[in-house]
């Protein structure tokens, strides 16, 4: 009966009417038993019988072959980016306190006054770029090596490679970002992405960093140095992003306005400068930080053209 089956399958896929340049699309009639056979990575389509499967999640159809979906394909390695999304909202950013507390919460004008943003839909990287990712970017000539003078620089240390890329500077931050089809985040979104709506000053709350939420010099629990990324699952934002707190503080798009809020966007876009200079804004503070910079409202400024320990990269899109 086997053999019967068989027969007639075949005798039935010899009828099946051949797909012909120019002649008309119901000519082209699917096998019905139509089973593909694509080689591994392949996403072409014959045109006429068994199109191939679509290509796996992260990766995208180009000249029939299943490439990276994003590094222009180019990628070496596909790049595993998790990325989380944020919902649209509105939040107070900046620093709120009664008048009595002002100083000793907010510390200085440079996050006052505190002022609604209304923040469109992103998404953000739940993790900070790591030593790894960063190091292939490098090798497909997208990204410049980052600076590796100094015990504590992760781009050079075999050992590292799960901790998160340091001492680069801004311009790698976005370079690296636009290679993985993302972009800096704005200081209102990282914000947002970091306290949420309910005004907190940490992203776990409003009581300061412990060796628990924090990658922080708080109790001395970095001991000076970075740490692989996502080991502080006590300290998440209310999105669920890790170490937006302490570990490296990471670079955002926004120019330099030390002088507070004044004039700041209220829709969530980075703020920027007519020739601005190369002053540029790092936020979340690193391993080294205090109760005060890895507060989720407290802003850093350095040259986007230097490179410092504690500061590395998180993208968004
Ligand atoms: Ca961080």
């Amino acid at each position: 009966m086997k053999r019967i089956a068989l027969l007639i399958a075949v005798l039935a896929g010899l009828f099946v009417p051949a797909c012909e340049e120019g002649g008309p699309s119901d000519e082209c009639v699917p096998e019905p038993m139509c089973t593909p056979e694509c080689p591994e990575g392949y996403c072409g389509d014959d045109g006429c019988g068994c199109p191939c499967p679509v290509c796996p999640t992260g990766l995208k159809c180009r000249d029939e072959a299943c490439v990276c979906a994003i590094c222009g394909g180019d990628c070496g390695e596909c790049p595993e980016i998790e990325w989380i999304s944020v919902e649209q909202g509105t939040f107070s950013m900046g620093c709120k306190a009664d008048a009595a507390n002002v100083d000793k919460i907010c510390g200085t004008p440079d996050v006052l006054p505190p002022h609604d943003v209304s923040v469109p839909a992103f998404e953000i990287a739940r993790f900070e770029t790591t030593a790894a990712l960063y190091a292939q970017c490098v090798a497909t000539g997208a990204c410049l090596a980052s600076n590796t003078l100094g015990s504590s620089a992760t781009g050079n240390n075999p050992n590292l490679r799960d901790h998160p890329i340091n001492h680069v500077k801004w311009f790698d931050a976005e370079a690296f970002c636009m290679w993985i089809g993302g972009r800096l985040g704005s200081e209102a979104e990282w914000e947002y992405a970091a306290r949420g709506t309910d005004g907190r000053y940490y992203p776990w709350g409003f009581a300061g960093p412990t060796c628990r939420t924090a990658w922080t010099g708080v109790d001395g629990c970095s001991i000076n140095m970075t740490h692989p990324v996502g080991t502080m699952p006590g300290g998440k934002s209310p999105w669920g992003v890790d170490d937006m707190a302490g570990n490296v503080a990471e670079w955002v798009a926004d120019h330099c306005h030390t002088e507070g809020y004044q004039g700041a966007p209220a829709d969530g876009s980075a703020w920027t400068k007519e020739g601005g200079g190369l002053c540029r804004v790092f936020r979340g503070g690193g391993f080294g930080a205090g109760l005060e910079e890895a507060r989720s409202f407290n802003r850093e400024f350095m040259s986007g053209d230097l490179t410092f320990k504690d500061v590395g990269i998180r993208c968004f899109r």
